[in-house]
């Protein structure tokens, strides 16, 4: 049985780039029998930049409504929120303790990060690696999706999980990152060679699940591209097309060559009006089952049975981990 173990933190909607990148993948690798999932709500990485308490706890409620409106299974899936497995924290700690500061501070998330933060920058925003280190080594996952901008905290998790197993012998199950071809960067629609982040200050950068769809459409119509016209998939010199291109063909699976002779001789605007249609189909969908989850009585259930499954295998973890280090009584 293979463990694929995800989270996503509720920093505010998710996005298309959040969709295509680490939800898409999920539900494509649920499809097979031999897998269980692990999906969990990261709030506690979620505070290593400023949140507003109420915003926090709409989000983390909204984000776990998404998941199942984005197709999660629940007999494949169980679905937590990470402070709610103290494990977590309790491992992090550990990991902390086993990483350098060098080794954290040439992360680039951490360097993006720190020059946008205008007052100052937290210690866990330093320190996050290891906690995400710790939210995958717990489980013993197999395969971790994620969007390309992970790949690094992936590889780092790698490290950490060998070097505690060399230090204090076989602990922990090295993880691999699964990263789709198509769809794991997808770029800001105001500045494409920027990845579209949920915290973006401008709301036009980015699509969320949830955004009114005649928002969503306009945001796409008024998407930068270049000036020559030609619908072509060239991230270099036409960064803005071939995001567009991207995304209509990882929500279509059309591929992108297939789209390129579809488009040959038509303009921009007849593109970001037929891909406008498709984003919009898209959200139209996963809204209408989002307003069920969201305000279905069974979702607090779901989290409960999540909390403790999570509780259960990762808490026994600990225990193992404590006895290598020499921690406490046992
Ligand atoms: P924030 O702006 O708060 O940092 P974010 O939008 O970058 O948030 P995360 O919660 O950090 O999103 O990421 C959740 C998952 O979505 C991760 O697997 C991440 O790699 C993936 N992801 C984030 N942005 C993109 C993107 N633009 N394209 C593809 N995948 C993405
Ligand atoms: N760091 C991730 C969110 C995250 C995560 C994880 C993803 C926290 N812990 C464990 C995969 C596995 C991010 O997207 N910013």
């Amino acid at each position: 049985m293979k463990r694929v173990l995800t989270g996503i933190q509720p920093s505010g909607h998710i996005t298309l780039g959040n969709y295509l990148g680490a939800i898409r993948p999920l539900i494509q690798l649920q499809q097979d029998d031999d897998v269980e999932l692990l999906v969990f709500i990261a709030d506690l990485h979620a505070i290593t930049v400023p949140q507003d308490r109420q915003a926090l706890k709409k989000n983390i409620k909204e984000l776990a409504a998404l998941y199942l409106a984005c197709g999660l299974d629940l007999n494949k899936a169980h679905m937590f929120i990470q402070s709610e497995v103290p494990c977590h924290n309790q491992l992090g700690w550990v990991m902390e303790c086993n990483s350098y500061i060098g080794e954290l501070e040439r992360m680039t998330q951490f360097k993006d990060k720190k020059q946008k933060q205008t007052e100052g920058i937290s210690a866990g925003l330093l320190t996050y690696p290891p906690l995400m280190a710790a939210d995958i080594l717990l489980y013993d996952a197999d395969l971790v999706p994620v969007g390309e901008d992970q790949k690094q905290h992936l590889e780092i998790t790698r490290n950490l999980a060998e070097r505690f197993n060399n230090k204090y012998s076989e602990t922990f199950k090295v993880p691999e990152p699964y990263i789709l071809k198509n769809g794991a960067r997808i770029m800001s629609l105001v500045d494409p060679t920027k990845k579209m982040s949920k915290s973006d200050a401008n709301p036009k950068a980015y699509i969320t699940l949830l955004d009114d769809i005649n928002i969503a459409k306009k945001k796409i119509k008024s998407a930068v591209t270049d000036s020559d016209g030609n619908i072509k998939y060239d991230v270099i010199n036409k960064p803005g097309i071939s995001n567009l291109l991207t995304i209509y063909s990882a929500l279509t699976n059309i591929s992108i060559s297939e789209l390129e002779t579809k488009y040959q001789d038509s303009n921009y605007q007849t593109f970001k009006e037929d891909l406008a249609n498709i984003v919009a189909c898209f959200l139209t969908k996963i809204q209408s089952k989002f307003n069920y989850y969201i305000n279905d009585s069974e979702l607090d259930l779901v989290l409960n049975s999540g909390r403790d499954y999570a509780y259960h295998y990762a808490s026994r973890k600990i225990q193992k981990v404590y006895r290598k280090v020499g921690l406490g009584r046992n």
